[in-house]
This record gives structure tokens, sequence and C-alpha cells, in this order.
């Protein structure tokens, strides 16, 4: 039984055919995850990371058929770690279908994950809460019922510096309420904003949406000023945003943060301040086979304008800069990636995931990788019910300087761990990392974590 669905070939094939097209040199890091299509990107800073929670594009689709949320994290906006998919459908007993855009915020040791997915009782969109004792899951349905239900999708919370918190979503109309400090409650009712021309911009040729605001709104504080984002007119849609001195408004529209592009009709804002920058999250088309339902997430940074504006922003590949560096001489996860090529993940037996489904040539980039004064081995967790092969080490490129070769035996199981180590040398300074994948034909092996040591090998 071939191991790779016929969606999983599809995805790798369409890796492939970026790699082809993209020369080495200009090697992008936008879109930041490969191995799947996502959407829907909101990030949430905790404990010196940024967590990314997305929804998932199934491959091929003709309709937002999304059925899990993603999590992925990153300690320096480059180089991503996958965390797999904590939640799907199946957390909710009584949703029916689409997973689609959501939020997590952490109150309390917790992390409320808050969800649009249609009701399999009535058919309609509500809103769902997930709730875990880590950013990374696994969440579990807090309330075994929708928090609220009026048929419309895209929640955001925003807790305010006295503790108030507030729910917001909607598409048509824009809605709040004010949650309970338990974070799946809320007091008074469920309150509509006014979609005011003045508020929130004015759309021409639909007299039925008179403004620009369309869905996905994303809300935050910034030195005082309330900001609403949301994703403008349809379709395609752009992403703009209004401003206001209090968190229920009244909102004032601000403008264009980023115009329409990237060959996808919807688009997603996701706003966060992180080591004393700020950074744009949003979702495009790029990735091969992308489009309107086969999304991918991305990430620009940005600095704000002296008046609390935001610039326009624009989508490229190359994203953001990387914010520090990443330490090899400590566990990596295989599946903390800056960019891939033919690469998939899945989960590990030994705990978190695995990259897997690895043919002959494909790759794993890891972006800043500080050698310091020099590597002299390299070790690896790997597995293979397959052909077993080779992890070339090279700097630079997938092509570049070869600093080492770890030979990966058969293990007899794709879940069958072992541990290896090989030699490298020249690995020195701070250098882009790329774990190569050689052998024969057929999927090679899988790729639980790697690690370099200095100094004399044992
Ligand atoms: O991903 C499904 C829907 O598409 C989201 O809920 C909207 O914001 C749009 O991105």
């Amino acid at each position: 039984m071939p191991r790779r669905s016929l969606a999983g070939l599809l995805c790798a094939a369409a890796v492939v055919l970026l790699t082809a097209a993209v020369p080495a040199a200009a090697r992008a890091d936008n879109p930041i995850v490969q191995t799947i299509y996502t959407a829907d990107p909101a990030p949430l800073v905790y404990n010196g990371r940024v967590y990314l929670y997305t929804g998932h594009d199934e491959d091929n689709s003709t309709w937002f058929t999304m059925k899990e949320w993603r999590v992925y994290s990153s300690a320096d906006m480059v180089n991503w770690t996958d965390h797999g998919s904590p939640m799907s459908l199946s957390t909710f007993s009584w949703a029916k279908s689409d997973a689609w855009a959501g939020q997590v915020v952490a109150r309390n040791g917790k992390f409320y994950w808050y969800v649009p997915v249609t009701s399999r009782a009535t058919g309609r969109m509500a809103i769902g809460v997930g709730v875990s004792s880590s950013p990374t899951g696994p969440f579990t349905d807090a309330l075994g019922h929708p928090l609220a239900e009026n048929g419309e999708i895209d929640p955001t919370v925003f807790i305010d510096d006295n503790g108030q918190a507030y729910l917001y979503w909607g598409n048509p109309n824009l809605w709040y309420v004010r949650l309970n400090a338990d974070m799946i409650s809320y007091s008074g009712g469920v309150t509509q904003i006014p979609l005011t021309t003045a508020g929130f911009g004015t759309r021409t040729g639909d007299a039925s949406r008179p403004t620009l605001y369309e869905e996905g709104p994303w809300v935050y504080k910034r030195n005082g000023l309330y900001y609403n984002v949301f994703a403008a007119k349809c379709c395609s849609e752009f992403i703009g945003y209004s401003t206001a001195t209090g968190p229920t408004g009244p909102w004032t529209y601000r403008g264009t943060v980023m115009a329409t592009q990237g060959s996808s009709f919807t688009n997603h804002p996701g706003i966060v301040d992180f080591n004393g920058g700020s950074y744009f999250f949003y979702h495009n088309g790029a990735l091969p086979g992308g489009g309107g339902y086969t999304r991918s997430v991305a990430v620009e940074k940005f600095s704000y304008n002296g008046d609390g504006s935001i610039p326009a922003i624009s989508m490229t590949t190359t994203g953001a800069p990387q914010n520090g560096t990443l330490n090899p001489y400590v566990r990596q996860e295989a599946e903390t990636i800056a960019w891939s090529s033919g690469v998939e993940t899945e989960p590990a037996s030994e705990g978190g995931l695995n990259i897997g489904f690895l043919d002959n040539g494909d790759y794993v980039k890891v972006k800043g990788v500080a050698f310091g004064s020099g590597a002299t081995s390299f070790t690896a967790r790997v597995a293979s019910a397959g052909a077993g092969g080779r992890i070339e080490v090279r700097l630079g490129s997938a092509t570049g300087t070869l600093a080492g070769t770890c030979t990966v035996p058969v293990t007899g199981g794709w879940q069958t761990w072992t541990t290896v180590s090989c030699p490298v040398s020249g690995a020195t300074g701070t250098r882009d990392l790329y774990l190569r994948f050689t052998g024969g034909s057929g999927y090679l092996f899988n790729v639980n974590w790697w690690q370099f040591a200095a100094g004399s090998m044992r």
C-alpha cells in the first residue's frame, strides 16, 4: 500500500515544480509552509515564540474544504516548527464542517481557540471555543456547544488593559460580545457594530454592502489606539483597517494595509509585535497549485508610521528578516523548516512530528544557523522501512558546500528509530543549512530530529 496519499503526491509534485521554477540563489521563504496548503493566519506571541494558528485547505479543493486547524511556531520568524493539527472538526461533536478562520488568545495559563464551524443541528455557522493548557494543544471543546451562533464567521478576541475581553466576528455584519473572565461565556447581549462608510469605507457596485468591510476582523490595541484590520471588498479582497479610541468604536476607516494581490480571492490579516518588530501575516495562492481554495500563509515585517497609521504592505517571496539565529548545538526538530522541497510531516511515535515521504533530492533549508567556530559532527534520529540512503549536510544552498554525509540504514519500520552520526567540516560562522536526502528510488527514510556537536567525535 503506498504510504503517501494521492493528495500528498500532488502536493509534493507541486513543491517540486516550484523548486524547478525558482533558481537556488533566489530561494524564497514565503509562503511560510510548503508541506501543505494553509490559510487564515492567526499569530500569538507567547513566552518568546510566535505561535501561528492556521486553517488547512485540502489539496485540490474547489471550495473552502477545511477539516482541521494547524499550529506552527518560531523564535526567529523564518524557521517554523510544525506542531501538526491539535484541533479539528472532530474536536467539536456538534460541528458538521467548515474549519474556518479562528484565533487563539492566552489567559490564566490557558489557550482559547475561537473558531467558526457549521453546526450539525442548525446548518448555520457558529463560534466554538477550544481550550488547552499548552499553545500547541491538544485542544478540547471548552463548552460542548457553540459560544455564539448567528450564521456568521471569523472570530477575533481582544483583551483590553482592564481585563475586559471582547469577541468580534462577522460576515456580512460585524458583531461583538463582552467575554467574561472565564473566556467561555459572555455578559450582555450580542451587539451589532454599525457598518457606516465613515467607519469602514465606501464600497461601490454592491447596494447590499455599502461599506468595504467583508470579513476576517483582527482587533488589537497599540499606544492607546484600537485597530480593526479586516478583509475588505469582495472579490478579490484587499486588507483595510479602521481605528477607534475605544474597543467598541466608533470606528474611523483609515485605508489600505495590503492591496489586492497574490492569486487568492480572499485574504486574511493577523498582526503582532515580536522582539521589537511588527509583523503582518496574510495568505495568498503562492504555492504551485495554489489559488482561492488552496492558499498559503505568509508574513512581512513592517513599521507603523509616526502617527500610528499602518503603511501599505506588499506580498514578497523573501518574507520577514530573521530575528536572531538558530542554535545547531541543541536538538532541533527536523520539522523546523525555513523552506523545503518534496517534504511532508506526520506524527512521530517518539512525540512531536517527523519529516517523511522523502525522495531522492528532497531537502530542508534551515536559515541562519550559528555554527560559531565550527561543528565537527552531525547526528540525526532516523527511521526507514524503505530504501535508506544518505543525509547530505550542505551549506548555502541545496547544492552548496558538502560539509558531511550521514548514512541512514533501513531500520525495519518508518517509526523504528535509530541515531546516526557523521563527521562534518567547514560548518563555521552563521550559514543557511540544507539537509539534502539522497539514495535510490522510492521513499528513503524519515527524520525526527538533528543536532550538531563541536569538538572531537567519540
Ligand atoms: O478560510 C475560510 C474563509 O475564507 C475564512 O473564514 C475567511 O476569512 C476567508 O479567508
